[in-house]
C-alpha cells in the first residue's frame, strides 16, 4: 500500500473500531487477538532495528564530536518540549477543574508505588553489565549504548570493521523493509486493538471522568498543535500539516498500541519515509526519544495531581506546583515506552507532594483511554525533536561547508 493509502486505511479501521465497539460492548473482545498478533510482530523487530540502524547511523557519522553535538541537541529539546508540556497540562487542569464535585464507584486497586532509584542510578543503569542480556531483555536505554559504543568501535578500527558494518547496514535494512510488510496489518491492528477498549468502557466507567479525559485530551492537542507545530516550523523549517500528516500513521498506532517502543519501527518509517529525515538523525533521536522523551505522558501527570489534588479538597501551594513540573518531568524521563507506565510513575509525582496515593484509583480504571492520548503525544514529539535537530545538523553542514569553502578561497 502506497504510505497515504495506509493512512487513510488505518483512519477507516479506527473510526469503524468505535463505532463497533459502541454498538458490540465487551462482545466486541473476539476481535482482540488481531491486535495483539500486530502488536507482537511490530514489537518483535524493535531490537534488531534499534541495534542495527544505530550502529550503522553512529558509525556512518563517525565522529564523536557530531555524536555529541546531536545528543545536546536531543536531550536540550526533549527537556525544553516536556516542561513545556507538563505546564500545559496544570494549566487546563485548573481551568478545567476536572476534579471538583465528582462522584466514582472505586473500580481498580491503586498500582504499587513505584520505588526510583534515583537520578545518579538511573544514569548508571544505562551502562548494560551484559550488551546480550540487554538485547534478550529488550533495555532500549542499554542497546542505545551499546549500539552507540558499538559504532564508534567500528570508526576506530577503520577498514578491519567493515564487515561488522555491513553486516548491521543489511540487517538494518532487512528490518526496515519487514517493518514495511508489518505495516500492511496496521489498520486490522488498529481495529483489534481500539475496538475492544471501546467495548469495555461503557458510559457508566466514562461518564463520571470525563472532564478528565478531555482535559488530557485537550491539553494534548494544544501541545501538539501549538508547541510541536511552532517548532518544527521556524527550528524545523518544515510545514506543520506536511509534519502532522507524515507522523499521523504512528501517532494512530501509538494510540492503538499505547506503547512508544511498540510504535518505534513505525516512527522511524515515517520520519525518514514522510519528513525526510536522515537515517542518522532518525536512528538516534527516536529510540532516546521512545524511552526518555514522554510529553504526553507529563501531561497527564499534571492533569491528574490536579484532578486528585481537588478530588480530596486539597489545596497547592505554589511551590507545589513547581514540584510537579520538575518531578513530573523526571518522572516521564523514567517512564518505560510500555502500556500503562504513566500510571506507575504517577506514583513518584505524588510522592513528591505529599499527595493521597489512593488518588490514583480514581483514575486507573480510564487509565487505558489516557494512555492512548499521551502516548501519541510521546510518539509525535520524537518525531518533532528527529526533524528540529536534523534540520539544525543540515544548517550546521551548510555553514561548515561554506566555512571551508570560504578557508580556501579566503
Ligand atoms: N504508554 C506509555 C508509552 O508507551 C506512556 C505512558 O504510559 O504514559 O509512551
Amino acid at each position: 500500500m502506497k504510505k497515504m493509502n495506509i493512512l487513510t486505511a488505518i483512519l477507516f479501521a479506527f473510526v469503524a473500531a468505535i463505532i463497533c465497539g459502541a454498538l458490540f460492548g465487551s462482545a466486541i473482545e473476539v476481535v482482540k487477538p488481531l491486535g495483539d498478533l500486530f502488536l507482537r510482530l511490530i514489537q518483535f523487530i524493535i531490537v534488531p532495528l534499534v541495534l542495527a540502524s544505530l550502529v550503522v547511523g553512529v558509525a556512518s557519522t563517525g565522529d564523536p564530536k557530531k555524536l555529541g553535538r546531536i545528543g545536546g541537541k536531543t536531550i536540550v529539546y526533549y527537556l525544553g518540549t516536556t516542561l513545556i508540556a507538563i505546564t500545559i497540562g496544570l494549566t487546563i487542569a485548573i481551568i478545567l477543574s476536572p476534579g471538583g464535585g465528582v462522584d466514582i464507584p472505586q473500580q481498580v486497586e491503586a498500582p504499587e508505588p513505584r520505588e526510583t532509584e534515583g537520578f545518579i542510578q538511573t544514569l548508571l543503569n544505562i551502562i548494560p553489565t551484559n550488551p546480550l542480556a540487554a538485547l534478550a531483555e529488550g533495555a532500549i536505554l542499554q542497546i542505545i549504548f551499546f549500539a552507540i559504543c558499538l559504532g564508534l568501535g567500528i570508526t576506530l578500527v577503520g577498514e578491519r570493521a567493515n564487515p561488522v558494518y555491513h553486516f548491521f547496514d543489511g540487517l538494518a535494512e532487512i528490518m526496515y523493509r519487514l517493518t514495511g510488510i508489518v505495516m500492511v496489518l496496521a489498520p486490522i491492528g488498529v481495529f483489534g486493538l481500539v475496538a475492544p477498549v471501546v467495548g469495555q468502557h461503557g458510559l457508566s466507567v466514562l461518564l463520571p471522568l470525563l472532564k478528565v479525559i478531555v482535559a488530557v485530551g485537550l491539553a494534548c492537542l494544544l501541545h501538539v498543535l501549538i508547541t510541536y507545530s511552532i517548532l518544527v516550523k521556524t527550528l524545523g523549517k518544515m510545514s506543520p500539516l506536511k509534519f502532522l500528516k507524515g507522523i499521523a500513521p504512528a501517532g494512530i498506532v501509538a494510540f492503538s498500541t499505547t506503547s512508544s517502543a511498540g510504535t518505534l519501527p513505525v516512527t522511524i518509517k515515517n520520519a525518514r519515509e514522510n519528513l525526510g529525515v536522515s537515517h542518522s538523525t532518525s536512528s538516534f533521536v527516536l529510540p532516546l526519544g521512545a524511552t526518555i522523551n514522554m510529553d504526553g505522558t507529563a501531561i497527564y501527570q499534571g492533569v491528574a495531581v490536579i484532578f486528585i489534588a481537588q478530588f480530596f479538597g486539597l489545596e497547592l501551594t505554589f511551590t507545589q506546583l513547581l514540584t510537579i513540573v520538575l518531578t513530573a518531568t523526571f518522572a516521564s524521563i523514567g517512564t518505560a515506552g510500555v502500556p500503562g507506565a504513566g500510571l506507575i510513575m504517577l506514583t513518584m509525582v505524588l510522592t513528591s507532594v505529599n499527595m493521597p496515593l489512593e488518588g490514583i484509583v480514581l483514575i486507573a480504571g480510564i487509565d487505558r483511554i489516557l494512555d492512548m492520548f499521551r502516548t501519541s503525544v510521546n510518539v509525535v514529539g520524537d518525531a518533532s525533536a528527529a526533524v528540529v535537530v536534523d534540520a539544525s545538523e543540515q544548517r550546521y553542514a551548510g555553514q561548515y561547508a561554506d566555512g571551508q569553502d570560504q578557508g580556501m578561497t579566503g
